[in-house]
């Protein structure tokens, strides 16, 4: 991997496996406990820390279409309610049940639109492939806007929220770990094969939500790029600088402090890969994608490789070159593929998490 090192050399970018006190983890066992500090990292600087879990959670059923999708599945809307300090608050959940399929994989897809299907949700062809789907809208959540007080945002802080607590992406993926705790209830789902998937803004959110969670089997970014799944040290397109201006409130106000100091960072985004090890990652990039930048996607899977030799597995598999268009790399723990074409969540992107699903876990 010389070439590809010394690209991440180049960029400073920092080894993930040294610790705050710089002492290098060697063996799986010290894992969990970088895994810790990389939580407080993220939690603290970059997308601001969450409440903890309500004690429970409750589900309605509110539709049910036994004959969707053409009699191959049933659809549910569930409303999922648990307690907050300011009183109840509620949210849609859809849930997509393939009839031909038992103990069935499931992703979880945090989503920009509360239709199912939808450009970015090809559910039959999902439900095609073998899998489940349950899906809710983040907007249910709380609104993507500069404000603190809509849906859940209200229900906690509001506009007091102190310089480490949540932002919104912070909020969305709390929301999906409160539909995992729903999940877990469904028989009929395989409980060791439940992925969460998002593109872009709910691609940062799907890896933060993985991270903290270990039920998830997998952690699934499309074009998440600055913030998400790209490094941020030497990083095109969009910067710290950018989306810290635009969209302050997806992250807590301390995330300000690097503005332009990428290099100071005593992190970098592939810290947030790594912290998903030994479970499952995969990462994809758009060629037109310059915004989210597919290059420093592709290396930060590579510099989250190392971790997965603690485990006597294998991270990325690739050659020792930067990828070209139609790339896919689906031999190790971490799966990569670059399509061509812009922005946006395709069916390729839904065929390449299908495939590295059933390749990894059949
Ligand atoms: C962009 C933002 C990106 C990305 C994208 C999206 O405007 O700058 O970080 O998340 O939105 O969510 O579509």
């Amino acid at each position: 991997m010389e070439e590809l090192r010394s690209i991440l050399k180049m960029r400073n970018v920092p080894n993930v496996l040294k610790d705050q006190n710089s002492t290098v983890i060697k063996d799986d066992k010290t894992w969990s406990s970088r895994i810790r500090e990389i939580v407080e990292i993220f939690g603290s600087q970059v997308y601001g820390y969450s409440p903890p879990a309500p004690s429970k959670v409750s589900s309605k059923l509110v539709k049910e279409d036994k004959d969707a999708f053409a009699g191959k599945a049933v659809h549910s809307v569930i409303d999922l309610s648990f307690d907050t300090p300011r009183g109840e608050f509620s949210f849609p959940v859809n849930l997509v049940m393939p009839k031909a399929v038992s103990k069935t994989p499931l992703f979880l897809h945090i989503a920009f639109s509360p239709n199912v299907p939808d450009k970015y949700f090809p559910v039959e062809e999902i439900i095609d492939g073998g899998f489940a789907m349950a899906s809710f809208y983040y907007e249910d959540i709380t609104k993507d806007k500069d404000e603190f007080e809509s849906g859940l945002a209200g229900m906690y802080s509001g506009a007091n929220r102190k310089p480490d607590e949540w932002g919104k992406i912070s909020m969305w993926a709390w929301s999906a770990q409160r539909v995992m705790d729903f999940i877990q209830t469904l028989e009929e789902v395989d409980k060791a094969r439940i992925a969460v998937v998002g593109h872009s803004r709910l691609g940062k959110t799907a890896l933060w939500c993985a991270v903290q969670d270990e039920r998830f089997v997998m952690g699934i970014s499309n074009e998440s790029g600055c913030s998400g799944a790209a490094i941020s040290r030497g990083k095109k397109g969009e910067r710290i600088r950018d989306i810290v201006t635009t969209f302050p409130y997806w992250f807590c106000e301390n995330y300000r402090e690097y503005v332009d100091r990428e290099d100071k960072m005593p992190f970098d985004q592939h810290f947030l890969i790594s912290a998903i090890a030994p479970r499952y990652v995969y990462v994809s990039s758009a060629i037109g994608d310059e915004w989210a930048d597919p290059e420093s996607e592709f290396l930060s899977c590579v510099a989250a490789s190392d971790v997965y030799e603690l485990f006597g597995a294998k991270g990325l598999v690739t050659e020792d070159r930067l990828p070209e268009v139609g790339t896919k790399l689906h031999e190790g723990h971490i799966g990569y593929h670059l399509r061509g074409g812009t922005h946006y969540l395709s069916r390729y992107d839904w065929q390449g998490f299908m495939e590295f699903m059933r390749r990894k876990l059949y």
